[in-house]
């Protein structure tokens, strides 16, 4: 099939961040896991086993390409903050990515098969692949020192999902080397200092995973995180390529339930069907309410404020994941 017509159709959708690779293994990143997976540096959103991550046709075994899209999600929405809030990324500020992107890709497959018959799967985040050495092979942006894949329109605010098909087409794309020359403002930025080398993450140290892990939290990991209740967007945010970007598009993307923070009192005070009405279709729900709550609390301590309706509040939590978090809180003031 001819790619262009593919940007043609997708760009019908609003999908104008397109890029083209053959469905081969993503050898040059074999090392890359190794090398994470041998220094503990795995996280549990990860599968054990490397070759399931860099072999597209252990997905689809007669796939030959993949129609990589990148879906941007930056808002130059400024907050008024006039309670006791907590952060969440712009990754998770509207309705969870991951439906966008099936709903988003299942209709440019529609329209493709209109003109010819083939076979696909719509892939994004929660398949073992490496989305990013993916969307880089499909020179829709190239790798940040900060590990994200960077596009020239949008920064690094893109989602990443694609299309494998057992379909061939006339041209690929090709992938694009990193433009971060000797800026290294992400690696000193980050307050975990998770970046330890220029495209080399320590994911431990790096908020967004502290914000989700069901791991303990000691109190040194706990004061990195801030007012962080989900993700983090620090080393996106003082990233010079992320300065004048285009904003995204996408509706469904824009804070406006959420607006794009957490009311930590209301958040403590929320039943579950409460929660789920509020939080439950942004993407940073996936852990559930404790994890969440969990962080709220890790918060109010780092923001060292407490009243008697929070006190209140957290005493009748029963929870014995919280109850540490807690105690530990409670016993400062
Ligand atoms: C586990 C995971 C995390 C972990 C670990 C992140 C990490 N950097 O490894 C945590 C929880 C910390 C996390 C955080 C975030 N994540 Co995340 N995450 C994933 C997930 C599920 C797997 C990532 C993974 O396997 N990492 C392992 C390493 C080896 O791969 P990698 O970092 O993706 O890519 C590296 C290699 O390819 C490597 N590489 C290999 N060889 C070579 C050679 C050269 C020369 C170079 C330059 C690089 C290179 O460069 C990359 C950097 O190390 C992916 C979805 C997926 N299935 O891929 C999403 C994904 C990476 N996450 C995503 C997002 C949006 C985020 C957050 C921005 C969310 C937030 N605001 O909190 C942050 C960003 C933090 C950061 N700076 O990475 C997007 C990234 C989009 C983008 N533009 O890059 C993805 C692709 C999901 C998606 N489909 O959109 N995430």
């Amino acid at each position: 099939m001819k790619t262009e017509l593919i940007r043609q159709k997708a760009l019908k959708i609003g999908l104008d961040v397109v890029g083209f690779t053959y469905a081969s293994s993503l050898t040059r990143v074999k090392r890359t896991l190794d090398d994470r997976y041998m220094n503990g540096l795995k996280t549990e959103f990860e599968i054990d086993e490397i070759s399931k991550r860099i072999e597209p046709k252990l997905i689809m075994e007669n796939s030959k390409s993949i129609i990589v899209v990148g879906f941007p999600y930056f808002s130059n929405i400024k907050h008024t903050e006039n309670s006791i809030y907590g952060k969440i990324s712009m990754s998770s500020w509207g309705l969870d990515y991951h439906i966008v992107i099936r709903k988003y890709l299942k209709q440019l497959v529609e329209e493709l098969l209109k003109i010819e018959s083939f076979e696909y799967k719509i892939l994004s985040d929660t398949t073992p692949l490496i989305d990013r050495e993916i969307a880089y092979k499909a020179g829709i942006g190239y790798y940040g020192k900060n590990t994200n894949i960077i596009n020239d329109t949008y920064g690094s605010f893109i989602f990443i999902g694609y299309i494998i098909t057992d379909l061939l087409l006339d041209i690929y794309s090709l992938p694009v080397e990193s433009k971060c020359d000797e800026c290294d403002l992400c690696l000193r930025s980050c307050p975990g200092k998770a970046i330890e080398q220029p495209y080399k993450i320590n994911p431990m140290k790096c908020i967004s995973y502290l914000s989700q892990t069901k791991k303990y939290l000691t109190e040194e990991e706990s004061k990195i995180m801030g007012k962080s209740i989900y993700g983090c967007d620090i080393c996106q945010i003082v990233c010079p390529k992320n300065k004048n970007i285009k904003e995204s598009n996408f509706i469904e993307f824009k804070p406006y339930k959420t607006n794009g923070v957490v009311d930590i009192k209301e958040l403590l005070l929320m039943s579950k069907r409460e929660f789920d009405r509020k939080y439950g279709d942004m993407a940073g729900s996936w852990r559930g309410k404790n994890v969440l709550t969990r962080n709220a609390i890790i918060a109010l301590d780092n923001m060292g404020y407490i009243d008697d309706d929070i006190r209140n509040s957290l005493k009748n939590i029963d929870s014995e994941f919280l109850r540490p978090y807690i105690t530990r809180y409670l016993s400062k003031f």
